[in-house]
């Protein structure tokens, strides 16, 4: 079961750190959360803003069978949609696994695989959500938070369970079935197949049509071009 055991600190650097440094002697499902982080990580290194009041932790998957490594993340991308609507908070999924209020990042989600000679040995989710935190200044027309949504403080220890028991449910329900994953996974997607995207490439603005979204990739057409990508960063919508 994920959330057996749980380690609750105070501060970390970064749960995925912490987690990626000693899964050799954790056991599977172990979760380790912090209060606050001081070097948070997004996506490609990114900052993540991690300070008091928001809910910042990891999960520790050692899978007994050879799955995609995607195959955790979407599970507690769904599971973290769930959630929310169980606290009637309607979210959508921006393309592969960011959890939006709106126009507003909610969540984020940062997947790191450890592998030794081509074996999956370890999965680490590491799930940041704004709960009660503040949001800085440079984030606030990009970025909300659960106490902004609603106008009140949620419990984290809650907050952290319900989402627990979502994640649970959705592995025992989807392990041997990751192909319906993905259809549900695709389903709360705000991007759909045939729409017109506008997104970063490089340095570079362009305008595609999605062609088709895959379990690990979008194909878009871009300049009668096809191309397949399997992270982007999606501006509109
Ligand atoms: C993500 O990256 O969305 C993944 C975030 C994962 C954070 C968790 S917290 C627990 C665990 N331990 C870690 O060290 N990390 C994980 P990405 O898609 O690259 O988004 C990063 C971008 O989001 C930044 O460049 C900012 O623009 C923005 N951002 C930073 N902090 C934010 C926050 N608290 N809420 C919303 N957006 C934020």
């Amino acid at each position: 079961m994920i959330g057996e055991k749980i380690i609750w600190v105070a501060t970390l650097p970064s749960t995925n750190d912490f987690l990626k440094e000693n899964w050799h002697r954790l056991p599977h499902g172990t979760i380790v959360v912090a209060e606050s982080q001081t070097s948070g990580r997004g996506r490609y290194n990114r900052y993540w803003y991690s300070p008091e009041g928001g809910l910042w932790f990891s999960i520790l998957f050692k899978p007994r069978k050879q799955i995609k490594p995607t195959f955790f993340t979407k599970i507690c991308c769904v599971a973290i949609v769930k959630a929310l609507s169980f606290f009637e908070i309607d979210t959508k999924i921006k393309w592969p696994n960011d959890v939006y209020y709106k126009d507003k990042k909610l969540a984020g989600i940062l997947s790191e695989s450890v592998f030794e000679e081509s074996t999956l040995k370890v999965v680490v989710v590491g799930i940041g959500l704004n709960v009660n935190n503040d949001i800085p200044k440079e984030l606030k027309d990009k970025a909300t938070s659960l106490r902004e949504i609603s106008t009140k403080d949620y419990d984290l220890k809650t907050t952290l369970k319900i989402i627990l028991k979502y994640i649970n449910q959705l592995l025992r329900r989807y392990l041997n079935k990751p192909e319906a994953l993905t259809r549900v996974w695709k389903g709360l997607l705000i991007q759909k197949e045939g729409q017109q995207i506008t997104f970063k490439l490089g340095d570079d603005i362009k305008t595609g049509k999605i062609f088709k979204i895959e379990d690990e990739k979008m194909i878009l057409t871009v300049d009668d071009q096809q191309i397949q990508v399997s992270s982007l960063e999606i501006l509109e919508p």
